[in-house]
């Protein structure tokens, strides 16, 4: 049994800078990671053509001025190789590696209020007890199989995005189906037919895309920005996302049909979030969004050449960004290819997996591998697979059953000296997430450093102030479109999980003025013994 200050679960970018912070408090730190390096969903996600969709110089650490000066990013939007690269950087820079257990994974947590300890046990039969425990554990970390009839079956590849070989896959001369077409489809789906020899796209719902335009960054705009590094990082801390694009907020609705193409030309050929992003009734009004809709549907059908492919891949059944946007390259145009063909399996639904492929009510599909772009059980299910017990036993899994409840999306209930990393009710997968994990790591080592200096053995969210938190995290997503889509956000990917909107809607900005300002106030909210 080790004995520590603090366990951190995770070695991602949240993770990372949380032993880094802790660290610098001079408290005894552990990280207990399930894969064999640091980078979390970079580490596990290395399909073709993943990458991030905030761009890399946003997308990257600010808490050191040496860090973001030396570094050079090549792309506007880097790929997972070079993400994981930095992360590994980052590791060796700030010497992180001495504190972090690898190929451990962490299976079980218990509170005893007496001694006012964690016991943490792992899947390696270390124990670890500590004072404090941080879950790093990510939003997308635990990916879903989906449960189709016969998959069991498959005689050939089965290939999970969120699970990649670690030593890739080559796809030349095979044939290929893909189910899936949310931001892990769409960044595969074009590299993966550039090299098989034919490929099969099993689409469900058809997604809102924008392309990336990625490319490498202009000399003179990576200088521009390193310059100002600082200045813009402060105004991403004050930006509704994270980050530090120019927030026009455009009402879509107050524009006249002239000014409206032009402007959503504008923000297409900007790429990237902004399309969303810029309009300020984008979210919030049915008839703005669908404005916004129709012209993302109308690039499609000048893309893709076969009109009734194009119908398909056109979204009608939710408002745009009602699911998270996915940004591409080279989406679209994968349909021309005489290579690839799609399949619509909301109108034919899949019967089953066959030996050989796939069965749909109305045809027999061959191929030799299949790729599993099905997602992630999101938010909660990195939490709710270990067996997380607070005060007197509870388990936060039963806790969460009716859907997550957390003061901040960091504190819960009965689980004290517990705090959650972008947890549910927090912004996070709605705000740049490096960002995101910077603001609570650094909230919580300030809030843990208050605890040190006034000789604190509990801290715990108030059952009164956790409920009204949730509250209004739901009412305010209510308020918007979001809600209008079966999206992971819903947990409606996952069946049985509960639908309750998870992050926080009413921007990052807002939110950090919140946690900022119950930070200065002495922590209302929290009961602190
Ligand atoms: O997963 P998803 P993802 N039968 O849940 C389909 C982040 N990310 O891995 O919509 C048939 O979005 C499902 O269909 P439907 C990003 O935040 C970021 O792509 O449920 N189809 C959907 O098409 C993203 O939002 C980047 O009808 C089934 C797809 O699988 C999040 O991760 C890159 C099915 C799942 O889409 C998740 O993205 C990648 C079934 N039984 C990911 N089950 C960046 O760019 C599921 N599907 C940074």
């Amino acid at each position: 049994m080790q004995d520590r200050d603090v366990i951190v679960v995770g070695a991602g970018f949240a993770g990372m800078y949380m032993l880094h912070s802790l660290r610098r408090l001079g408290l005894a730190t552990t990280v207990i990671e399930r894969g064999s390096g640091v980078g979390g969903t970079w580490f596990w996600n290395r399909y073709p053509g993943a990458r991030c969709d905030v761009e890399s110089m946003s997308y990257s650490y600010s808490f050191s001025e040496e860090l973001q000066q030396e570094w050079v990013w090549p792309h506007r939007y880097a790929t997972q190789p070079e993400i994981l690269c930095y992360a590994n950087h980052v590791a060796d820079r700030f010497d992180l590696r001495r504190d972090i257990v690898f190929d451990t994974a962490v299976t079980a947590a218990e509170y005893d209020d007496l001694e006012k300890r964690w016991t943490i046990n792992t899947g390696t039969g270390e124990t670890f007890r500590a004072r404090y425990l941080v879950m790093a554990t990510g939003c997308l970390s635990v990916p879903k199989v989906p449960d189709l009839p016969g998959l069991g079956n498959f005689r050939g590849r089965v290939l999970h995005t969120a699970d990649w070989p670690r030593e890739g896959y080559d796809f030349t001369d095979q044939t290929v189906g893909i189910v899936g077409t949310g931001s892990s489809g769409i960044q595969s789906i074009p590299l993966i037919a550039r090299d098989a020899k034919h490929l099969t796209v099993f689409q469900r719902t058809a997604n809102y895309s924008i392309p990336a335009w990625n490319g490498p960054i202009p000399q003179k705009r990576e200088s521009e920005i390193k310059l100002n590094y600082r200045a813009l990082r402060q105004k991403s801390r004050g930006s509704y996302a994270g980050d530090y694009a120019d927030e026009y907020y455009v009402s879509i609705l107050e524009l006249s049909p002239e000014e409206r193409e032009e402007q959503f030309e504008r923000r297409w050929q900007e790429g990237g979030f902004n399309y969303q992003y810029a309009f300020a009734d984008a979210m919030v009004s049915e008839q703005a969004n669908e404005l916004a809709a129709e012209f993302v549907r109308n690039k499609i059908r000048a893309i893709v050449k076969d009109p009734q492919a194009a119908e398909i891949l056109c979204p009608k059944d939710h408002p745009f960004g009602a699911k998270r946007l996915c940004v591409d390259t080279q989406y679209y145009e994968t349909y021309n290819r005489d290579n690839v063909s799609l399949v619509d399996i909301k109108a034919d639904p899949i019967i089953e997996i066959t030996e050989t492929g796939l069965r749909t009510g109305q045809a027999e599909h061959h191929f030799e591998v299949l790729v599993l772009a099905t997602g992630f059980d999101a938010m909660t299910g990195a939490l709710t697979r270990i067996d997380i017990r607070g005060r007197h036993g509870v388990l936060l899994r039963e806790r969460w059953r009716d859907g997550p409840q957390a003061y901040l999306g960091v504190a819960v209930t009965e689980f004290p000296n517990m705090f959650v990393i972008t947890g549910p009710g927090s912004p996070s997968v709605l705000a740049n997430m490096i960002l995101a994990c910077e603001q609570h790591v650094e909230w919580i080592a300030q809030l843990i450093e208050h605890a040190e200096e006034n000789a604190l053995t509990a801290v715990e969210a108030d059952p009164e102030a956790q409920e009204q938190w949730a509250r209004q995290v739901t009412e305010s997503a209510g308020k918007t479109l979001y809600v209008k889509a079966n999206s992971w956000y819903l947990g409606a990917n996952v069946p049985g999980k509960a639908r309750v909107f998870m992050p926080y809607v009413d921007g990052f900005q807002v939110y950090s003025q919140t946690c900022d300002d119950i930070a200065k106030t002495g922590y209302p909210g929290f009961h602190l013994r």
